[in-house]
């Protein structure tokens, strides 16, 4: 069997996922061979930091001083510092949470300096009880988690422009991260206000510069949203919504209202600038697609991928990631071909519905050129299409919700850009 798993299972060296589960598997180039004189000058070996004492204790930790090149990228307008992006560097990342630090960032009027004790939530509109909520008021009610991502619906975009950039997968696909949101079912708190018949909607506004309001179904609002007052079990970071902020598992970033001060229960949608002008699509027939709130399946491989060199033939593993707004992902599977031949790559547990999901899968490069592709399945049985067929279904005049199979081609010596096919 194990000799089995060895054998390609698909074109250009894709190997069995379950090859790494293998003992005395060599990979040949990766470590050195040493004997056992040379081990033992090995063992006699002190490094500097061995021979005095260490720092000492840190009230806050930060990452090592030789990884500063792992940072999120910020593209802002330079007349207006505070509306722009900042891209997680999912190139840089493993595993399926994104660090605090790196989460990225949306913002359309900068980051508002929020004093907790001065910060209110306002329920009103259609509701028999009008609530006014403080943030420690808010602190005390049953609280529950949500481990998933969120996606700003514009997340990719770059993929719709004729030519494929030449970027790093973060600085392309990392207007997403993952991260554990922590806090109070709107649930229990509408139940409390006593929602009237008649309402259907509830529009949420921020307490930022930009009064950033969007429309939310009350539907979706009563089945699993949050007003999320912790990220990875510490209080939210100001830029990603201190002191709190909406949680809408699944639909596009914008729905995620930071700052929030307000929600109005409503019959009927504001048509909010994020609603009408942007985060809309316009579709081949000239007309367009609104309130397309959820974010549908997408991967990606993250390692390899652009700006990445591979050192020299032999074993690699392939490792990305895959999440759906719908639901569980089920199946990934990767080409190493251009997408002749597929292969199962296998997920990392756990697999969390409206999660990151990592996946990773062997490969032999002979060094040979190749063309990397993963794609994603949800739970829902929805593949993540090629790029012709979003464009066939979508259009050229694109901009938001790019999900397309992403491609990246390994040169003769091992350098990865960018391709689409
Ligand atoms: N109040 C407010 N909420 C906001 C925004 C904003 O500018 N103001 N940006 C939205 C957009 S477009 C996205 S994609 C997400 C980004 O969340 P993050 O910055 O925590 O990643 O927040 C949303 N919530
Ligand atoms: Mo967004």
């Amino acid at each position: 069997m194990s000799a089995d798993l060895e054998k390609p299972v698909a074109g250009g060296g894709l190997l069995d996922r379950r090859l790494f589960l293998k003992k005395g598997l060599s990979f040949s180039v990766a470590a050195l061979t040493v004997d056992s004189a040379s081990a033992a000058d090995w063992q006699q070996a002190r490094s500097p930091w061995m021979n005095e004492p260490g720092e000492p204790f840190s009230n806050y930790g930060r990452p090592s001083s030789h990884e500063r090149k792992t940072i999120r990228w910020v593209m802002a307008n330079s007349m207006a510092p505070g509306n722009g992006v900042s891209w997680t560097p999912l190139h840089d990342l493993e595993g399926m949470m994104t660090p605090n630090g790196l989460h990225f960032e949306r913002h359309h009027n900068g980051v508002p300096k929020i004093d907790p004790k001065q910060h209110h939530l306002l329920i009103h509109g259609l509701v028999d009880n009008a609530l006014v909520f403080s943030v420690d008021a808010l602190l005390r009610y049953p609280m529950t988690s949500f481990l998933g991502f969120i996606e700003c619906g514009g997340n990719s975009n770059a993929g719709w422009r004729e030519q494929p950039i030449q970027t790093q997968a973060g600085y392309f696909h990392g207007m997403a991260s993952c991260s554990e949101w922590t806090g109070v079912p709107l649930s229990i708190l509408l139940d409390e206000a006593k929602t009237k018949s008649g309402a259907q909607w509830v529009i949420a506004e921020g307490a930022d510069a930009s009064v950033m309001n969007v429309s939310i179904p009350l539907d979706k609002i009563l089945d699993d949203c949050l007003i999320a007052l912790y990220q990875n079990g510490e209080r939210i970071r100001p830029e990603n919504g201190y002191p709190l902020r909406l949680i809408v598992p699944g639909w596009e970033g914008v729905t995620h209202v930071k700052w929030l001060r307000r929600l109005r229960l409503t019959d009927k949608p504001v048509m909010a600038r994020n609603e009408t002008a942007k985060y809309t699509e316009l579709l081949p027939s000239g007309k367009a697609r609104q309130f397309s709130f959820v974010m549908e399946a997408k991967s990606l491989i993250t390692n390899p991928s652009f700006g990445h060199q591979l050192a020299q033939p032999g074993l690699y593993q392939i490792s990305g990631l895959a999440w759906s707004g719908r639901g569980k992902i089920v199946k990934v599977e990767v080409s190493a071909d251009g997408g002749e031949t597929w292969a199962e790559a296998a997920l990392q547990e756990p697999v969390l519905a409206k999660c990151f999901t990592r996946f990773r899968i062997p490969w032999r490069w002979r060094g040979g050129m190749a063309v990397l592709k993963s794609r994603a399945t949800d739970e829902t049985g929805y593949l993540q299409p090629e790029r012709e067929t979003l464009i066939e279904q979508r259009g050229r005049h694109g901009y938001f919700h790019y999900n397309a199979v992403v491609s990246w081609a390994v040169s003769e010596t091992g350098e990865i850009s960018h391709v689409y096919r």
